[in-house]
């Protein structure tokens, strides 16, 4: 069972629970409510859907309203050695790997979240560009992990590769985000640190990329990750943190426009996204941005 948001026939964006059985419609109208509140109040909610809907859906990033996506890096050896090997500066990613406090950072607001099957982008000013497949874990306002979903952390490796400080540029803008399918709720993911994760490039056709690791090779708890992003401040609507990659191809390989890139997590689902370039492609998510009140 998953939690989706979807358009409905009539174009209405609804948030419902997904199962062999159908999409059942939730008494929400957004994914924001369900996380604000503790993990008690998005349990009774989910108990809440209604008769599965007959109607055609579309799925939507399971993300909406002021719901913030975080994500912590350097949580995997092999994303410590590729970050010494791509950057200038080798020392900062073999520390924080040792670190006690973990390396977390702003990743995207609801509205620039990309869906699945919705196009994905590398920088136009970037030379080097990787999908990053990670386990994303949804929180509620109280700090509790209510579900899981999966994170494409799209990431420009020359840039960051170039000067660390260049991070929030490698890491954030139009396009680097995608979520998806939907968020399993953590109930049903007894043991998340033992899913294989993987991750798929296609190019004309071909498949250009394979890899896969799974999340026993996360170096942190899940729990630890989400009390050091709840620290020093709060999340009324929630957030979700990805946890991370163990899967970076090699410095050779870069990501181009045409590309589909597919990642999956074991129980959790499959997200595929095609892969465009630069944020004139991206415009579209403009035009979904509903104008705030
Ligand atoms: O410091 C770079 C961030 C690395 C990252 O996003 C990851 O390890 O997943
Ligand atoms: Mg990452």
């Amino acid at each position: 069972m998953k939690v989706v948001r979807y358009l409905d026939a009539t174009g209405a964006t609804r948030v419902g629970v997904s199962d062999e059985e159908g999409v059942r419609p939730l008494p929400v109208s957004t994914v924001a409510e369900l996380l604000s509140g503790d993990l008690a109040r998005w349990r009774d909610l989910l108990t809440k859907a209604g008769s599965p809907s007959l109607e055609p859906v579309r799925l939507l990033p399971p993300v909406d309203g002021d719901t913030e996506v975080w994500a912590a890096g350097v949580t995997y050896r092999r994303s410590r050695d590729a970050r010494m090997e791509e950057s200038t500066v080798s020392d900062p990613y073999d520390r924080v790997y040792q670190a006690a406090r973990p390396e977390l950072f702003f990743k995207a607001p609801a509205w620039r979240v990309c869906g699945p099957g919705e196009p994905v982008a590398i920088r136009a000013d970037s030379t080097v560009d990787v999908p990053e497949p990670e386990l994303a874990v949804v929180v509620t306002a109280t700090g509790e992990i209510a579900g899981y979903t999966l994170c494409n952390d799209m990431s420009s490796r020359s840039i960051e590769g170039e000067n660390p400080l260049y991070l929030p540029q490698a890491k954030v803008y139009a396009g680097s985000c995608a979520l998806g399918p939907g968020i399993v709720p953590a109930e049903s993911i007894p043991d998340p640190g033992g899913l294989v994760v993987s991750l798929q490039v296609r190019r004309a056709g071909e498949i250009v990329f394979t890899g896969r690791t799974d999340t026993g090779q996360l170096v942190r708890p899940l729990p630890d990750l989400v009390s050091w992003l709840f620290e020093e401040q709060d999340f009324p609507d929630g957030a979700v943190l990805s946890t991370g990659t163990g899967i970076v191809p090699d410095l050779d390989f870069s990501l181009e426009a045409g590309d589909e890139v597919t990642i999956a997590v074991d129980q959790i689902g499959e997200l595929t996204n095609p892969v465009v370039r630069g944020k004139q492609a991206m415009a579209w998510l403009l035009e979904r941005r509903k104008p705030r009140g």
